[in-house]
């Protein structure tokens, strides 16, 4: 996979190139190219930014370096990612989409937005993913694509040593994760539970389930199935 990641602050972005897609480009599975937006730029203060038609406060994204970024690097085939506030949840299951693509395009804007058109034309060009990290509000969409990213790029075949753990993480199968444990069996006077040492690998995945449900009824109810009723839980409708 090839990802482009346009902003103002591409110092932001440093962090893509340690951890997780770090190591995804040192072995050849992730291309990263990290521009800044003031390229593309003509006027001797290389300006980004302008006040909003309509009033109003803060400042807004001016469509032409935009545009000319998006005429180099919007090329046939690439998915446009425009993180912001106002996008389309980012969950587990649009990070598996996103990774099915041969090239990302990252426009992080920073300040109230980017103006419209520049989406509006690159809507009839290529696919466009306006996406939100979460209901709380970013001073830009940097941190958004960093997140975005590595949820990505560690879904990419051949990135995880053992895929298995893939499966079993929150979210994969609607639930949250079960509590984990490791050595020592006994700490500070806490015990693991028994059941865990027990070998017996049935009643540790029904423990496993039932921790996962517990844990998902009480922290996300808006996630337990209407299917699964446990009676000493109280679990919310969702809305
Ligand atoms: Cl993607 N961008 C910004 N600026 N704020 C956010 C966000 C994105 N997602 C949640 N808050």
């Amino acid at each position: 996979m090839r990802i482009d990641v346009v902003s103002i602050f591409p110092d932001y972005l440093a962090p893509l190139g340690l951890s997780l897609p770090g190591k995804a480009q040192a072995t050849g599975l992730l291309e990263l190219h990290v521009h800044d937006l003031r390229g593309w730029t003509r006027d001797r203060h290389r300006t980004v930014d302008d006040t909003p038609y309509g009033g109003g406060a803060g400042m807004v994204m001016k469509p032409e370096p935009w545009g000319e970024a998006l005429d180099e690097l919007l090329e046939p085939g690439v998915t446009l990612v425009v993180p912001t506030p106002s996008g389309e949840p980012f969950t587990q299951a649009l990070a598996r989409e996103l990774a099915t693509r041969d090239r990302l395009l990252f426009a992080c804007g920073r300040y109230e937005g980017i103006d419209q058109r520049v989406l509006d034309e690159a809507h009839g060009r290529a696919e466009v993913r306006e996406i939100s990290i979460g209901d709380y509000v970013l001073n830009g969409g940097e941190v958004a694509a960093l997140a975005i990213t590595e949820a990505v790029v560690r879904l990419l075949p051949g990135f995880m040593g053992n895929p298995e753990s893939l499966v079993e993480e929150s979210h994969e199968d609607g639930l949250l994760e079960y509590p984990v444990y490791t050595k020592p069996a006994s700490w500070r006077g806490r015990e693991v539970p028994p059941v865990l040492l027990s070998g017996d690998h049935a009643a540790i995945a029904a423990w496993r389930h039932e921790q996962a449900v517990r844990r998902t009824a009480a922290r996300r109810p808006d996630l337990v199935p209407a299917s699964v009723v446990l009676d000493d839980v109280e679990v919310r409708p969702a809305r």
